[in-house]
């Protein structure tokens, strides 16, 4: 199939700097090697440029960069929408998590009744007024919730954009809540959103999770998978170079099984694959693995598997 590879070198939704550097690294990593090796044909749209809007200033006292996550999210949306129109799947390199707003929503308007499968370390569905940090890449979730629309104020930036999912047609997968004034949890909660903690899979095992996961999302039709896959899903020791590590995150088998099943649905429309920050690293053997780990998640989402593929029948001797 063809995979359209669109880089989003943005980081103005958290404060660390460097993450605008992830779609360099995770190329470098030999993404578009590894994906042509696997049969895709590849069409690499480069990298957005984001303009910087001038005077962003705060909403609120609190959130940051409301103008500048806004038009980048709106640019990204354009791309995404026109890439899936063309008949590509479609993979969003980043760049922060603000930029799911974008994917996402662009995605919906060539796929209206696509679903989401969130893996991630935190929940992101703060709304700009739940915020503890100000930081859009901890907000995404629920600018796209048309359930939360009653709590969402008009931030500048985001006229655009219009809420395009139901409670019902996401799933997240999030490491802890350890943070004590979390407010993300609450809010899956009260609004019914079905979420597996990181106890839960232990609880459960990723095998029983995915299944559910999919009985979810397809049990009354099958419909296209948007995959948000933040790096920070992974343990840290996996996965150093990124802004918000937390400790106990996803094993590298548990993050290749969730993405082999979302291969196996023959489903997977478009990936976010974000928050790869190499200035982060303490050395580069700690880039380089989380921006191969980058690539592996990918590649794993078209096809790679760990047992390995052959492409002719070998006839032993
Ligand atoms: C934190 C960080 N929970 C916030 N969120 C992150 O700002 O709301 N999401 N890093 O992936
Ligand atoms: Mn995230
Ligand atoms: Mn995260
Ligand atoms: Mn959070």
């Amino acid at each position: 199939h063809s995979v359209a590879l669109i880089g989003a070198p943005f980081a103005r939704g958290q404060r660390r700097r460097g993450v605008d550097r992830g779609p360099a690294a995770i190329r470098n990593a030999g993404l578009t090697k590894r994906l042509a090796g696997l049969g895709c044909q590849v069409y690499d749209f480069g990298d957005l440029s984001f303009t910087q809007v001038p005077n962003d200033e705060l909403y609120n006292n609190l959130v940051k960069y409301p103008r500048s996550v806004g038009l980048a999210s709106q640019v990204l949306a354009d791309s995404v929408s026109g890439a899936v129109a063309a008949g590509h799947r479609c993979v969003t390199i980043g760049g922060d998590h603000s930029l799911a707003v974008g994917s996402i929503s662009g995605h919906t308007r060539q796929c209206p009744h696509l679903c989401v499968i969130w893996v991630d370390a935190h929940a992101d569905i703060n709304t700009p007024l739940t915020t503890q940090s100000g930081n859009l890449h901890g907000q995404p979730v629920s600018f796209l919730l048309r359930e939360l629309q009653d709590k969402m104020p008009m931030l500048p930036g985001f006229s655009w954009l219009k809420p395009c999912l139901s409670t019902s047609d996401i799933v997240v997968k999030f490491d802890s809540c350890m943070f004590t004034s979390e407010t993300a949890i609450y809010i899956l909660k009260n609004y019914g959103i079905q979420y597996y903690s990181m106890r839960d899979i232990d609880r459960l095992g990723i095998q029983k999770v995915m299944e559910r996961t999919f009985e979810q999302l397809m049990s009354r039709r099958q419909r296209p998978i948007h995959l948000s896959f933040d790096i920070d899903a992974f343990d840290p020791s996996l996965a150093p170079a990124t802004g918000t590590p937390v400790l106990g995150g996803l094993t590298y088998r548990e993050g290749m099984y969730i993405t082999e099943e979302i291969y196996n649905t023959g489903l997977l429309s478009a990936v976010d694959l974000v928050e790869v920050n190499p200035l982060l690293g303490a050395s580069q053997e700690e880039v380089n693995a989380t921006a191969s780990l980058a690539v592996d998640v990918i590649a794993t989402c078209f096809g790679q598997t760990r047992e390995g593929t052959h492409a002719v029948l070998y006839e032993l001797p």
